[in-house]
């Protein structure tokens, strides 16, 4: 079984300014920690970041037929980004949504996600916990049809 994260806009910064709602965790660091639980689990797994909306797109395309889930911090374009949800929509790979911090305690803006209509789930506000219990919950997911 292969899972995909792909991460957004300005996550590459974490551990680096606003530890009070992102933690002090790198995402190299959160990664890493991925990786250990997805070896447990006999999963194999694709980490990536992007600034940019096009290059995430591109990523969720190429996923089909490569990876049986999708998990997806997509940052702030998951407020914002058309695109990304259509993406997510047209490939048919179950995707999951996560954040570390919860959006919906946050400013009102947060309170949309474009991509949770599209999505398995969401997982919010569990800090880079968030990243491991959205795989654990791949293994579940993974045979969904779209
Ligand atoms: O809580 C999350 O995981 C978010 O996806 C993080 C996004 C935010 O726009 C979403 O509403 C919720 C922001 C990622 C930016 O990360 C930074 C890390 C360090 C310093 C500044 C920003």
């Amino acid at each position: 079984m292969k899972v995909l994260f792909l991460n957004g806009p300005n996550l590459n910064l974490l551990g680096q300014r606003e530890p009070e709602v992102y933690g002090r965790a790198t995402l190299a660091d959160i990664e890493a920690k991925v990786r250990e639980r997805a070896s447990e689990l006999k999963v194999e797994i694709g980490f990536r970041q992007s600034n940019q909306e096009g290059e995430l797109v591109g990523w969720i395309q190429e996923a089909k037929g490569k990876f049986d889930v999708i998990v997806i911090n997509a940052a702030a374009y998951t407020h914002t980004s058309i695109a990304l949800r259509d993406a997510i929509a047209a490939v048919g790979v179950p995707t999951i949504e996560i954040h570390l911090s919860n959006v919906h305690a946050r400013e009102e803006f947060r309170h949309k996600s474009l991509i949770a209509p599209v999505c398995c789930g969401q997982i919010c506000g569990f800090g880079q916990k968030s990243y491991i219990l959205a795989l654990e919950a791949s293994v579940d997911v993974k045979d969904r049809v779209k």
